[in-house]
């Protein structure tokens, strides 16, 4: 009798410890193309050797949110899990015509339209559920555009920890600096997700601001 009071009393006490427990939420936010996915897929592929989803150099190819859930990342002894939540790039204009030049057929390209007009009601959507949102941009682009100014807007009136990732750093126009003079209040990791170039740095401020969660 003892001995089942004591067990159901541990058993409380642990169910206790670990229901409040919850992962992460941590969305991959931005234009389209920037390398959300490509992010993405690079933490999941080195935790859990599973991608997320797939990448292309045809914009919108993330039309709808998709999750990894129980990414555990590990980093200097240190171990957090996550649940990883790519969405759909956001954009203020979408037209069809646009894909035709990446030979994508007439029909297909009023689909895509179609759909990743909805993806970005879909990721607006989403904004409210995240604990921490990576805005991933293309460090070749001028980072000085509506969409990336509504989507900081959005998460600093949400009060929603911000990470900014300069994306594609490989290439030789990249330039880091400008995105950090643009967006002086967050903290800025120059990366490439294609090649897995300073993932350590993004690592370390993603565990930083984890403890603002
Ligand atoms: N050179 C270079 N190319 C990259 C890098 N990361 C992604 N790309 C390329 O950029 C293109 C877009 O990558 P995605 O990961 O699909 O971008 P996304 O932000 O998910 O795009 P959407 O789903 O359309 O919103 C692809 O051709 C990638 O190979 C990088 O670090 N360096
Ligand atoms: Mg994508």
């Amino acid at each position: 009798m003892a001995i089942k009071v004591f067990k159901n009393f541990f058993k409380k006490i642990f169910s206790s410890l670990f229901k409040n427990k919850k992962d992460i939420k941590l969305g991959f936010y931005g234009p389209p193309n920037a390398g959300k996915t490509s992010l993405a897929n690079r933490i999941c592929k080195d935790f859990t050797g599973e991608e997320i989803g797939s990448v292309s150099k045809i914009p919108h190819e993330t039309r709808a949110v998709q999750f990894r859930e129980k990414v555990q990342i590990e980093y200097k002894g240190k171990s957090m899990v996550f649940k990883m939540i790519d969405t759909p790039g956001i954009a203020t204009k979408i037209d069809y015509e646009d894909f035709l030049k990446y030979k994508v057929k007439k029909n297909e390209a009023k689909q895509r339209a179609k759909e990743a007009t909805q993806g970005i009601v879909e990721s607006i959507k989403w904004l409210d559920d995240m604990d921490i949102v990576v805005i991933v941009l293309d460090a070749t682009e001028n980072p000085y555009n509506q969409v990336n100014i509504t989507i900081i807007g959005n998460l600093v009136a949400r009060k929603i920890p911000v990470l900014i990732v300069a994306n594609k750093i490989d290439l030789k126009k990249a330039d880091i600096k400008k995105l950090e003079a643009a967006f002086p209040e967050y903290e800025v990791v120059g990366l490439s997700a294609k090649y897995g170039e300073n993932l350590e740095e993004f690592y370390e401020s993603l565990f930083k601001l984890s403890k603002k969660v």
